[in-house]
Parts: C-alpha cells; sequence; structure tokens
C-alpha cells in the first residue's frame, strides 16, 4: 500500500514529505495506521547524524500512537481496530531480560532493530523500488507502519491520541526514571537538568513521588513558568553564576540532592548532576542520550563517596504490561499531558517541529495525520 511518510533521507537533511510503499504484515508483525506522533528530541539527534546506529534512508519516529490495520501470522494479542502505541523497547515476556524482573530492555526484536530491519532482517518500507529503513522499531513517521507485535502496547480506545502518543517515549521516560530507576521517596530533594518534554515529565514524577525541594536547571529561562507548574521549587540558569552548577546546588543544599536526572544528552551536564548529588547515598540518572564517540567522567572520588552514577530507558517501564495502565492514569488526569503539547501540526510542515524544538520553542509538538 501507499503512505505519506517524512523520510529522512540523509544526516542533517531536512524530511522529506513523499509516498512511500508499505509491505504488508509478515509472520509476527502488525500494520497500524499512526494518528499522531510527537516530536522527540532522539529524533533529531538521529537526524543530525550523531546516533552510531544512525541509518539512512528511514522513516524516524517513535514517540506515537495509532489503530491496528492488519495483523500478520500468529499475532493473537491485537486485533484490526485495537488502539496502540508502538514500543521502541520491546517487552516479549520470554527473553533473559524479560524474565530476570531487573530490566526493561528486552532483547527480542533489538538486534535488528538496531539496524532498521524487522526481525526477519527485511524492511517493509521502499521509495521508488528502494529500500527504506525503519527506525527504532517504531517508525511513527509514516501514516502506516509495519512494527513487530512485541513492539504494541494495546491501549483504551477511548483514550485521546493526541495526548497519549506522548507516552510512547517522553512522557514515559521521564516519569519512570523517577518511580522505577531512581525510587524517590516522599521528602526527597530532586535537581532535574534539562527542562524538555523529558525534564519536565521527571518533574512531575518527582511532584507524584511527593518529593521535597525539585530543583529545575535549564540554560532556557523561557522553560521556568512550565517547571514551576510542574512543581518545581526552584529555577536556576547556569549562566546566572560565575561557578559550576554543581557548587551552587552544593551550597544551596548543604551536601547535595538525593537524586538528580540528566535530561539533556550533554557529557559535562552528566558529570554537573553527578556531582550535585548527595555524599554518601546520592543517586544520578543518565536519561539523556549523547552522541557517538562521546564519554563521561568524573574524579572516582565521587563515586568512593557513596554517590551512584545511573541510566535510564523509557524510564525503565515494561510497556505492554505498564503502558495501559499508564494511558489509564492519563485518563483520569493522574498523569497530566496536555501541557507537554504546545504546537500540533500537520505531516507536511515536520521540518517546522524540529525548528521548534532547536529553538527552544517548543516541548512537544504532536503531528496528526
Ligand atoms: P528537549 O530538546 O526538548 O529538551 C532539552 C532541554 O535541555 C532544553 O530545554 C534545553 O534548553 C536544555 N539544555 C540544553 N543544554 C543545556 C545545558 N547545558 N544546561 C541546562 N539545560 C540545557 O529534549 P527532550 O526531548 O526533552 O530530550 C532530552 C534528552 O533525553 C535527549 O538527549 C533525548 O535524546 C533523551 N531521551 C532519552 C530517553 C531515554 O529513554 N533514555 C528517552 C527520550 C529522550
Ligand atoms: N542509538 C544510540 C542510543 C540511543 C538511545 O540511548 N536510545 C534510548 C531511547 S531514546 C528515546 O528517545 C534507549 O532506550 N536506549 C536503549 C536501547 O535499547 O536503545 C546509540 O548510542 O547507539
Ligand atoms: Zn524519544
Amino acid at each position: 500500500m501507499k503512505s505519506r511518510a517524512a523520510v529522512a533521507f540523509g544526516p542533517g537533511k531536512p524530511l522529506e514529505i513523499v509516498e512511500i510503499d508499505v509491505e504488508p504484515p509478515r509472520a509476527g508483525e502488525v500494520l497500524v495506521k499512526i494518528t499522531h506522533t510527537g516530536v522527540c528530541h532522539t529524533d533529531a539527534f538521529t537526524l543530525s547524524g550523531d546516533d552510531p546506529e544512525g541509518i539512512f534512508p528511514a522513516v524516524l519516529g517513535h514517540e506515537g500512537a495509532g489503530v491496528v490495520v492488519e495483523v500478520g501470522e500468529g499475532v493473537t494479542s491485537v486485533v484490526p481496530g485495537d488502539h496502540v502505541i508502538p514500543l521502541y523497547t520491546a517487552e516479549c515476556g520470554e527473553c533473559l531480560f524479560c524474565k530476570s524482573g531487573k530490566t526493561n530492555l528486552c532483547v527480542a526484536v533489538r538486534a535488528t532493530q538496531g539496524k532498521g530491519l524487522m526481525p526477519d532482517g527485511t524492511t517493509r518500507f521502499s521509495y521508488n523500488g528502494q529500500p527504506i529503513f525503519h527506525y527504532m522499531g517504531c517508525s511513527t513517521f509514516s501514516e502506516y507502519t509495519v512494527v513487530a507485535e512485541v513492539s504494541l502496547a494495546k491501549i483504551n480506545p477511548e483514550a485521546n491520541h493526541e495526548h497519549v502518543c506522548l507516552l510512547g517515549c517522553g512522557v514515559t521516560t521521564g516519569i519512570g526514571a523517577v518511580h522505577n530507576t531512581a525510587k524517590v521517596q516522599e521528602g526527597d530533594s530532586v535537581a532535574i537538568f534539562g527542562l524538555g518534554g523529558i525534564g519536565l515529565a521527571a518533574l512531575q514524577g518527582a511532584r507524584q513521588a511527593k518529593a521535597g525541594r525539585i530543583i529545575a536547571i535549564d540554560t532556557n529561562p523561557a522553560k521556568f513558568e512550565l517547571a514551576r507548574k510542574f512543581g518545581a521549587t526552584e529555577c536556576l540558569n547556569p549562566n546566572d553564576f560565575d561557578k559550576p552548577i554543581q557548587e551552587v546546588i552544593i551550597e544551596m543544599t548543604g551536601w547535595g540532592v538525593d537524586h538528580s536526572f540528566e535530561c539533556i544528552g550533554n557529557v559535562n551536564v552528566m558529570r554537573a548532576a553527578l556531582e550535585s548529588s548527595h555524599r554518601g547515598w546520592g543517586q544520578s540518572v543518565i536519561i539523556g542520550v549523547a552522541g557517538a564517540g562521546k564519554e563521561i567522567s568524573t574524579r572516582p572520588f565521587q563515586l568512593v563517596t557513596g554517590r551512584q552514577w545511573k541510566g535510564s530507558a523509557f524510564g525503565g517501564v515494561k510497556g505492554r504490561t505498564q503502558l495501559p495502565g499508564m494511558v489509564e492514569a492519563a485518563m483520569k488526569g493522574d498523569i497530566e499531558l496536555e501541557p507537554f503539547v504546545t504546537h500540533t501540526m500537520e505531516l507536511e510542515k515536520i521540518n517546522d517541529a524540529f525548528d521548534l524544538m532547536h529553538e527552544g520553542k517548543s516541548i512537544r509538538t504532536v503531528i496528526h495525520y
């Protein structure tokens, strides 16, 4: 079938809206009509050419919601008409990782996913007879996409896709990192570096956990108003100080914060976040994705004296078992999604969504088909 799609033909190039060919789903696969998709900084990261797994031409996008159109042989967990959120972190329930009870990092389809292919090693997308690669197992920048059955969470059909698509990445990632990775407790102090979709979601998670002091840090002060609405008790712009931000936070708190979160993808800020955490027990969670060749560093003494460095992917959330409940929570108002949607637009305008993100003017732009 034909599908309108925004194709990334090469690194650093604007996406091109073209009509691609989409093959029917094969065994274990599902054809989904995407209704809405958010644009996450990770899409921009991969498009920039900084992603070691970046592969072109590809259909990017991984923060979507849609409706099942057709299922391949052997698919039992969804039927046409089901409402779904594609998952870049699959959940097969059977692999070593799924069974461990320790992580959400299922490996069932991860190897082929990283190569832009379906689990059988081929692609369902083409343009003018040339193959187009998939992205993060989702490719939500195409109106019709094919994903593995294990990469689909079935959700309440009454949910508003314009909002719950954000649970496909940004909001789940930030909230989940607070509850599942850091396990923030009532009264704990928190510092959140970077107030985009991920950082603001982490703020929301911190407020849900009844954290005490919540320090929000961004170089763009335009982000502070929403941060305060989400529960930040203090907002800091590192450019307002003539010393490193970790020193400022240590002075403000005495010994540092119980938990810090890096939601930017900047290795220098990752160090600042770690060094802002409390002597003896502080934890710092890396959520931001850093480019090829980047490495983190700190004095080992920071860890010797009790700080812990952690990382979090998709907020530690197991998509098929936990995401439907998060959709219900959003429908009840226990997870706020609407404030994240600062812009909406049609697929044809998708490059504007990237511009808005780079200019610091949007939190999330949601594309509708
Ligand atoms: P975003 O662009 O919307 O937000 C980033 C924020 O960081 C902006 O507000 C920007 O002003 C701020 N910032 C930039 N440099 C800064 C600095 N030096 N100090 C303080 N603030 C600074 O991005 P996003 O969509 O929220 O994504 C954030 C990061 O999280 C990206 O690296 C993205 O790839 C990553 N991410 C990771 C996961 C995961 O599962 N680990 C999931 C989603 C996104
Ligand atoms: N491909 C990159 C890494 C990208 C990355 O870290 N992705 C995050 C999700 S970002 C969503 O916006 C993640 O979950 N990683 C775990 C995984 O299995 O991909 C690289 O460096 O190669
Ligand atoms: Zn994302």
